[in-house]
């Protein structure tokens, strides 16, 4: 019996992934950034929001940087996450491709000095041509991001977003609570 519902919700997920058209593209410059970059991935997950992951290099790959960028929107990408780090070009020169609003994500990797390189890569574009910078090996905010630029005109994201914020609350509450149990003799309250 199991078995057999099993079977049939596995056809169902089947059929809605075919179904799927991802509206978030995360790239990063190689693979080696999939350990910061995967937080990212993991939070439109549970956000149930469809994302594709692929590695692009404007260094290694430019032609394919291009093409990626250039028709992003035309393929539903309503936003782009990317990854690099060390001399990090490709979030710039995606955002020169395309109107999708890119979020960077600075990383530091094993030819970053100090991540400051990738973060100054990302951070200082000229003007004209934005992207939208998190902090360093801060791919869960870009995630959280994405999914808000997303929210604003779609109540669904919207309110799992709302209710991942409104757990946010919860855990400082919760943390107040682990304080007052720490007995000091000259805390006050
Ligand atoms: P490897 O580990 O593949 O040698 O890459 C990647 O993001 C990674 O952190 C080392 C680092 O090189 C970075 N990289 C860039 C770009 N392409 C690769 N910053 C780019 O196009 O900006």
């Amino acid at each position: 019996m199991y078995k057999y519902q099993n079977r049939i919700i596995n056809i169902f997920a089947d059929k809605i992934k075919n179904n799927m058209k991802a509206v978030v593209s995360i790239i990063m410059g190689s693979t080696s950034d999939m350990p910061v970059m995967k937080k990212a991935a993991e939070f439109l997950n549970e956000m149930e929001i469809p994302f594709e992951i692929n590695a692009l290099s404007a260094h290694r790959v430019p032609q394919l940087v291009e093409e990626f960028a250039s028709n992003a929107r035309k393929n539903g990408i309503k936003v782009i996450i990317a990854g690099a780090g060390g001399a990090a070009h490709l979030p710039g020169v995606v955002a020169a491709f395309t109107t999708v609003p890119v979020i960077g994500v600075p990383c530091r990797s094993s030819i970053s000095i100090d991540g400051w390189d990738s973060i100054l890569s990302i951070l200082q574009m000229p003007p004209g041509i934005p992207v939208a910078t998190v902090g360093l090996d801060a791919s869960l905010n870009a995630g959280i991001l994405a999914a808000q630029i997303l929210a604003t005109d779609n109540e669904e994201i919207h309110s799992k977003v709302n209710t991942y914020k409104e757990n946010l609350k919860l855990k400082i509450v919760k943390a107040n609570k682990d304080l007052a149990s720490h007995e000091y003799s000259f805390r006050v309250q």
